[in-house]
């Protein structure tokens, strides 16, 4: 790999997304080349890839034919309009997405997980406005979830901080509670015992609005950004019935979990539950070109194709929905995909993976180890009056040792490029242990 680094002229300008600004720009960490599991940072360090950067590049870093189908793309058609004209690719790769879910017939192209989201929430509004029932326009989301940036996302998220000082966001929305209780559920292996009831909440709040004003629900099957929490066993399943019983859409942010992140292609067929609308991004394109879709069952599309001849159905879109690069390098990631068997490797290494992550057990400020598929939480201690600083110091830590890992709060998330192998994961969990025991 070309360790080839371009020092920045400047670090001020740029506002960094999700940072502290001044604290990076003090001492900041550049990446500047990358080759399947490793980064190489700007200093030269070969570095881990924990985290498949940020959940996305599950096939790993620079695969080459990704790097050539978009190469080939950019020397043929390097952007065609979306509105009313398009190019083959983006049919191709829809088709493509939908046959990887059975049930689902239609796709919706976006730019990211964030506008994933609000298309996903905006079709489950028209939906039932077509079908005549346009008072279903309440959406509930979830505590503790992250369903992206956009005014939806951020009203229907469960995270304090990315709501509070954005004013009064989208109306008549509602919450159910999340499901993280470490007292009933600490170190459990997978999905936890303890907690489908609380998916009956949901029927507290049918009771609560009318079902006849509730448009859609919408959950990460695992929520990922807040540090891994998974659903209790029968928790998603009851969430399914409850809606079915009342007319309600569910919809599964699987911006994470979708692409085999749990050892299944998505998270739907893990837990075998299936929702009416799935939001996709991040691992669609391997993280190479930006794109995200929206998919939906069979009949959802049907539902508006009602309007009259020559009427747009759905008043909705970006200026690169389907953009050809992305097209491009989403065909050239599903193929590698398809023929590594990616989407599947995860199950084969999960019990690997869930035993070296729960030997952290015994590792000093350690309050709960929890896994599922490739993903794992190391939730901390934390210390007293500095929520966060303990984890921020091993990620700092880490990084400076050679293994990228993700935090929230005081939860190490882990979730490598699904390329990766047993030598890979010793390596990131005893650097990990050895960070650990030096934290205090
Ligand atoms: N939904 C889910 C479930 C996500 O995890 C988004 C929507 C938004 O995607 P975009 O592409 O708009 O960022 C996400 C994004 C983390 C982390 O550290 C997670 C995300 C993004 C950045 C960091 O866990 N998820």
């Amino acid at each position: 790999m070309d360790g080839t680094s371009r020092v920045p002229n400047d670090l001020e300008t740029y506002w960094m997304p999700f940072t502290a600004n001044r604290q990076f720009k003090a001492h900041p960490r550049l990446l500047a080349a990358a080759d399947g599991m490793y980064y190489r940072s700007a200093d030269g360090r070969e570095i881990l890839d924990g985290t498949s950067g940020l959940w996305c590049t599950n096939a790993g870093h620079r695969r080459k034919e990704i790097t050539e189908a978009v190469r080939a793309q950019l020397d043929t058609l390097d952007y065609a309009p979306s509105f009313q004209i398009s190019h083959p690719l983006a049919f191709e790769l829809a088709s493509r997405v939908a046959a990887m879910l059975d049930g689902f017939d239609h796709v919706f192209f976006t730019n990211s997980g964030s506008e994933s989201v609000d298309t996903a929430l905006k079709i489950a509004l028209a939906y039932h406005r077509a079908r005549g029932e346009g008072a279903r326009t309440r959406l509930i989301g979830r505590e503790r979830g992250y369903h992206g940036t956009g005014f939806g996302g951020i009203s229907v998220g469960g995270i304090v901080s990315n709501r509070k000082v954005f004013g009064p966001l989208l109306s008549g929305v509602d919450h159910l509670p999340h499901t993280h209780n470490l007292k009933a559920n600490a170190y459990t292996r997978g999905q936890p015992e303890w907690g489908a009831h609380l998916a009956d909440e949901l029927e507290r709040l049918v009771t609560l609005h009318d079902a006849s004003t509730i448009a859609a629900v919408i959950v990460e099957p695992v929520a990922g950004s807040t540090g891994v929490l998974l659903p209790p066993k029968g928790y998603l399943e009851r969430l399914r019935s409850i809606c079915d019983k009342h007319g309600i859409l569910l919809i599964f942010d699987e911006v994470i979990t979708g692409f085999g992140r749990l050892g299944t292609p998505f998270a739907t067929d893990y837990f075998g539950v299936k929702p009416d609308i799935i939001t996709l991004a991040k691992g669609l394109t391997n993280g190479v070109v930006p794109m995200g879709a929206v998919v939906v069952r069979k009949g959802i599309y049907d539902a508006f194709m009602n309007a009259p001849d020559g009427a747009i159905e759905l008043f909705h879109g970006y200026t690169y929905s389907g953009h050809p690069t992305a097209a491009a390098a989403g065909l050239a990631t599903l193929d590698i995909y398809k023929r590594e068997g990616l989407l599947t490797r995860g199950a084969g290494l999960a019990q690997y993976w869930e035993d070296a992550v729960h030997a952290l057990r015994d590792l000093p400020h350690v309050i709960d180890l929890r896994n599922i598929g490739l993903v794992a939480a190391i939730e901390l201690e934390p210390r007293a009056g500095k929520p966060g600083a303990r984890a921020y110091e091993a990620f700092v830590r880490c990084f400076e040792a050679g293994l990228l890992i993700r935090v929230t709060a005081d939860i190490i998330a882990l979730s490598p490029p699904l390329i990766v192998e047993k030598s890979h994961i010793d390596r990131m969990f005893e650097t990990l242990a050895g960070i650990l025991k030096g934290v205090d």
